[in-house]
């Protein structure tokens, strides 16, 4: 299956070729959005941010096109029956994004134990069904950034430039104009004191 579903083939195949076909003809369409994204770490779980541009000419949004970023977890390392490189995925239906607008959504990838930080890959993507379509469309994928709890600026370090920006933020909730998911570090839909601690808790930390 390549893009989220858009095109697929089943059963015995020269692997290769058809899919290298498919890839090929998925990387000549032009993206439909464009995605910027960092995951931290916590606890099991890694926490991704991403910030999404729909390029396309739809309204982006769960309830009406299952419009949905995801968060997909690899390691550098085969496992289990089927040797697979997969660890886990999570996904958060986007509420609504128009044409031309971007938000910063949040998504975890589920309990990640076991795995060998130090491999470890996430890919973030944004899908969607087109309308009147079963299959679902892939409008972007991106390697997301790996880095600290607390590194809202994603330079690898939790300094007093990531305190600011926090801080900058106090005060808001969600729907909230300087809201945003980027820099609400315990995901409680709104920026506080102790969002400000989790950010000072990561103090001088880098990658
Ligand atoms: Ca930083
Ligand atoms: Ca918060």
């Amino acid at each position: 299956m390549v893009d989220s579903g858009n095109q697929r083939n089943e059963g015995s195949v020269d692997c290769y070729h058809v899919y290298k076909r498919m890839v090929d003809a998925s990387l000549a369409r032009p993206a439909q959005a464009e995605i910027q994204a960092y995951c931290w770490r916590t606890g099991n779980p890694a926490v991704c941010y991403a910030q999404v541009t729909n390029l396309s000419p739809l309204t982006l949004s769960g309830s009406a096109n299952s419009a949905a970023v995801h968060a997909i977890a690899y390691e550098d390392a085969r496992v289990g029956v089927t040797d697979r490189f997969g660890r886990r995925a999570g996904m958060y239906e986007m509420p609504s994004l128009a044409p031309g607008a971007t938000g910063v959504f949040r998504v975890g990838t589920g309990n990640l134990s076991g795995t060998n930080w130090d491999g470890l890959h996430v890919v973030v993507l944004v899908d969607y069904r087109p309308p009147g379509s079963l299959a679902f469309d892939m409008l972007q994928a991106v390697s997301a950034f790996l880095t600290i709890r607390g590194d809202v600026d994603a330079d690898c370090d939790v300094d007093i430039a990531d305190i600011m920006q926090v801080a900058s933020h106090w005060g808001t909730r969600s729907g909230d104009a300087n809201y945003s998911r980027q820099y609400d570090l315990d995901g409680d839909w709104d920026i506080d004191v102790v969002d400000i601690m989790y950010a000072a808790a990561m103090w001088g930390q880098s990658c």
